[in-house]
């Protein structure tokens, strides 16, 4: 069935056209035919300006679409393509909620995959750093121009072929804030468009913003078929053997295949905010990051705004939305995954949040935890991979408290489940919520603004569950662009790792860079000189005592260290010098009134076998995987915390 939202182009077709119907899904029977009318409806897309109608053009040629829709934002449009993804069984109504629906993916599509993303340049030193022989790469993959071709070539002609070309006209940040950026994403997947249409302003005023200035990312995607022809989950086509996600930061350009999830599909999100992003950032002297930004009023009514970054799956969304435990403190949130900074004419360093929804981790959310998130998630949310309940709500590990009584669940393969007894888990551990940003009860009154808000700390942070204290600062901005560089996080289930391996994750960045980590490490370094840099801290909520279990309740409780932080921020003498930088002194962090008994001297304690072992991991690491590429500023703050943890 085709509604009136997806023939916007067909209506304006002049009724005498060799083909009256380009629409139908008869259409395409005839090749000659099929032709005809894409030209008919090439001669249609004069509205469009200029380069964005090349676009469109090329991308007609390349993947043959039967049918091309141009999205304009609008509440009907959005209806039709709930609608059309029902009768695909692509998602279902949740009708415990208000306009919420379940995805179920393929399961060979749960998370973004990082083996398969690629930066193409010309030379593959602008993309990543040179490894020490015989080591393998492990900060990106390039791809040299030829393959890059190559790759398009063998995935995408005809990828299109029986299917609608979406055409998402999207602006990250607000539109016609001079610190946002537009992009064009065109795609065979229906649930890429109406999910991109929560995460990011679509539609007509994008439009009509290029017209004034016309420049954009050029983003193209199609989750493809695979080799064989054969769509093994029809409701969730996808080609996971043939997956690539490919970025050529020189021509402004994203092309992603194969996948229909998350980072690999919603393309403004990690390709264009981040890889692309951070490209263009250090172009034109800013920043951008895998980070949160939280706005913190403290008891006397003084506000700040904070920027996190932690890797995947490590604490964002919920720092980001916290309630704190701390009596007479207010959170409030600006963004819970990306952070565009940079320096305003009075050297103050703004941050905006370029999107416009959460696509949160589920698993874990729950009204102890992140009560903010729960308020935000059970209207006008596309659920993807959490299990379901038979009351026709959601479900997922965390939420066993919150169950009611008597109902069935089922997971997010479609089989039955049974809390205490299936071994599995009911959602996937990846599982998401996406929601309109809008709607988060604690969302900052300027979130929108254009001129971004001021950020007077930044932390870095991850899955640390030995060694690492819960907070402490860095000695000034090249220790903490140190800091930033040595992180580690435990693997987690937004990419493709298995197991619980320390990984090293620079800036929580690993997977995002768009160019040279070496160079990415020049460039933080030299914001210095351009304006007043806020301090840098070290956090992680995930140390774990002997008997395994974490040593900090976190989520409300970190509102403590945050308190600490500001302190820090005002000059207070609120510390004790260590060989790794500045904690808390004793008694300076409030841990009046907490439910929970903490052991502050086992969540502080620096073990020196520990922090040897550290140093000469990051000093591996260094070597192994930045070589040459590594600033000697870095180099000298690594041999500065040796020097100090051999002296402990
Ligand atoms: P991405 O969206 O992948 O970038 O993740 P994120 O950094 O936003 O992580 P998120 O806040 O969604 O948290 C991921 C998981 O960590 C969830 O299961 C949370 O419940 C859990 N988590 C978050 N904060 C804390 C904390 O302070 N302590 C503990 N123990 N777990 C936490
Ligand atoms: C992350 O992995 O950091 C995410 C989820 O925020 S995704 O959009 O899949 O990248
Ligand atoms: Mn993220």
């Amino acid at each position: 069935m085709v509604t009136k939202y997806l023939v916007v182009l067909a209506k304006r077709l002049p009724t005498s056209t060799p083909c009256r119907n380009p629409f139908s899904p008869f259409a395409n029977r005839n090749l000659i035919n099929h032709v005809r009318c894409i030209s008919t409806l090439r001669e249609k897309l004069t509205d469009l300006t200029p380069k964005v109608r090349a676009f469109v053009e090329e991308s007609i040629d390349l993947c043959q679409p039967d049918k091309i829709h141009i999205c304009d934002g609008s509440e009907g449009e959005n209806n039709a393509l709930l609608k059309l993804l029902q009768q695909n069984s692509t998602i279902k109504p949740l009708p415990k909620y208000e306009n919420c629906w379940l995805a179920r993916t393929n399961p060979a599509d749960v998370a973004r995959v990082e083996s398969k993303t690629f930066i193409c340049t010309d030379r593959k030193e602008e993309t990543i750093p040179t490894p020490k022989t015989g080591v393998k790469g492990a900060l990106g993959n390039w791809i040299s121009p030829k393959d890059f071709d190559k790759a398009i070539d063998e995935r995408f002609p005809g990828s299109m072929k029986g299917r609608t070309m979406y055409v998402v006209p999207f602006s990250m940040g607000p539109v016609g804030s001079p610190l946002s950026k537009i992009g064009i994403e065109i795609t065979d997947s229906a649930y890429v468009a109406a999910s991109m249409r929560i995460m990011t302003r679509v539609g007509t005023p994008v439009l009509n913003q290029l017209k004034k200035h016309e420049e954009f990312v050029e983003c193209l995607h199609s989750v493809g078929t695979p080799a064989n022809g054969v769509v093994d989950v029809p409701s969730w086509p996808c080609d996971p053997e043939r997956t690539i996600i490919l970025h050529k930061p020189a021509d402004n350009l994203i092309v992603s295949y194969g996948s229909g999830y998350g980072g690999n599909s919603l393309l403004g999100k990690k390709c264009f905010a981040l890889r692309i992003g951070s490209t263009i950032a250090k172009r034109e002297g800013w920043l951008a990051e895998h980070m949160l930004i939280l706005g913190i009023t403290n008891p006397k009514g003084e506000k700040k705004y904070i920027a996190a970054a932690f890797p995947s799956s490590c604490g964002k969304t919920n720092l980001a939305m916290m309630t704190p435990s701390l009596p007479g403190y207010k959170i409030e949130c600006v963004g819970d995954d990306i952070a565009w900074m940079r320096f305003d004419s009075n050297g103050v360093l703004r941050a905006i949040n370029p999107e416009n929804g959460f696509f949160g981790v589920a698993p874990g959310t729950a009204h102890n935890t992140n009560p903010n998130a729960m308020k935000t998630i059970f209207k006008n949310t596309i659920f993807t991979n959490v299990a379901e309940t038979s009351d026709g709500g959601v479900f997922w590990e965390g939420l066993e408290k919150e169950l009611p009584k008597n109902v069935k669940i089922t997971d997010w393969l479609g089989r039955a489940w049974q809390l205490g007894e299936t071994k599995t888990p009911a959602a996937h551990p990846n599982s998401r919520f996406c929601s309109p940003a809008g709607q988060c009860p604690i969302i900052d009154p300027a979130w929108e603004d254009p001129k971004g808000v001021p950020i007077s700390a930044i932390l870095f942070g991850g899955r640390r569950p030995a060694g690492v204290p819960l907070v402490y600062e860095a000695l000034s901005w090249s220790h903490g662009v140190f800091v930033g560089a040595a992180m580690r996080s435990e693997a987690t289930a937004a990419a493709e790792f298995k197991g619980k391996v320390i990984m090293h994750d620079p800036f929580a960045m690993r997977p995002f860079f768009g160019y040279n980590f070496g160079d990415y490490l020049k460039h933080w370094l030299s914001m210095e000189e351009k304006g007043q840099m806020p301090k840098i801290f070290h956090v992680n909520w995930f140390r774990k005592g002997s008997d395994g279990k974490f040593l900090w309740p976190g989520f409300g409780e970190n509102s403590r260290v945050l308190d600490w932080i500001l302190r820090r921020i005002d000059g207070e003498e609120c510390f004790e010098e260590t060989a790794i930088g500045r904690i808390p002194a004793k008694g300076a962090l409030h841990v009046d009134g907490m439910k929970e008994k903490v052991d502050l001297d086992q969540l502080f304690s620096l073990p020196k076998d520990f922090w040897m072992e550290e140093v000469e991991d990051i000093q591996r690491y260094f070597d192994n995987q930045v070589g040459n590429d590594l600033p000697a500023k870095v180099a000298k703050e690594l041999n500065e915390l040796k020097a100090r943890v051999y002296k402990m």
